[in-house]
């Protein structure tokens, strides 16, 4: 595929056919989606990695939510949805396309827009618990239409939050990130201290001394890690030892559920993208020119 780099090679073979232009690819295309400035009109940007072009996307003011599940289109008319594309003078930072009033500095040299075409935005939502095993691999279900069954899916210590959004999967106490070996993600190693059916972060009698995880928290704070045992002048965590076996007499106090709705916006342009500058223009030779996407994360925590 022809890739072009710099725009100063483009505007030379422009100049060497008086007609329209086709390309493929664009200089920003590896290049990620700035965060959006939603503080008034709406705006999507991208910046060039010698920082002086930027390729913009302008839309109404609240025309987007960035956390709600929907396809938006946006029929491109340069009045409330505009893509344009800017050669500057000097090097441009995030901080310059959210003011209201243009800052005079860098100057615009150059302003390209494009003319017709269809801006798409597609926000899809997945919940994820962070605690280092993919959802799929914690008994998540799936519907038909591709969308989660939370009520089909694992839930191994039955608390109401399936194992996927479920940091601490047995409520034992101890973060399933800390029950398992995750140094290598491709080959996650499912700790199993007693050796019985159960990895630690489903078992809730990790050491199988008959004192569950939860009971062996001396201290009562909520955390069993912290409570040791000298072995072989090694301090050893209780749970993990069947040769500390003490029950506390304190109740441990239950954290509240804490997961993540990740958000993640798909930008594209529909219906052909075309770049005009006065009697010149681009055409991108591909059915959907993908401008990249915006990740919105909100922390969700158990009421
Ligand atoms: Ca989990
Ligand atoms: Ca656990
Ligand atoms: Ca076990
Ligand atoms: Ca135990």
């Amino acid at each position: 595929m022809r890739r072009i780099f710099f725009f100063g090679l483009l505007m030379f073979l422009l100049g060497c056919d008086d007609g329209d232009f086709i390309i493929e690819q664009l200089d920003f295309d590896e290049t990620d989606v700035q965060e959006p400035c939603l503080d008034g009109t709406v705006t999507l940007f991208k910046i060039s990695e010698a920082k002086n072009e930027a390729l913009i996307i302008q839309l109404a003011p609240n025309s987007v939510d960035f956390t709600e599940v929907e396809v938006l289109e946006f029929p491109i008319n340069n009045n409330t949805n505009k893509v344009l594309y800017r050669i500057l003078d000097n090097e441009v930072t995030p901080a310059y396309f959210c003011q209201s009033v243009p800052p005079t500095s860098p100057l615009v040299t150059e302003e390209w827009y494009s003319p017709s075409g269809t801006i798409r935005i597609t926000t899809t939502k997945e919940d994820d618990d962070l605690d280092g095993i993919p959802s799929e691999q914690e008994g998540m279900v799936l519907n038909e239409d591709g969308t989660v069954n939370m009520e089909a899916s694992r839930d191994s210590d039955g608390d109401g939050f399936p194992d996927y959004i479920d940091p601490d999967d047995d409520d034992d106490r101890i973060p399933t990130i800390d029950e398992i070996d995750n140094t290598d993600p491709t080959n996650i190693v499912f700790t199993n201290t007693d050796g019985d059916d159960l990895p630690n972060y489903l078992d809730n009698d990790d050491d199988n001394d008959g004192v569950l995880t939860i009971d062996e928290d001396l201290g009562g704070d909520g955390n069993p890690a912290n409570d040791t045992t000298d072995i072989d002048g090694e301090k050893i965590p209780n749970y993990l030892t069947p040769i500390a076996n003490t029950e506390t007499t304190k109740k441990s106090t239950r954290r509240k559920n804490v997961y993540q709705s990740i958000y993640t916006s798909v930008i594209e342009i529909v219906d052909g993208f075309k770049l005009q500058n006065e009697n010149q223009e681009i055409k991108f030779d591909v059915e959907t020119y993908l401008f990249g996407t915006v990740e919105t994360p909100i922390k969700q925590e158990e009421k």
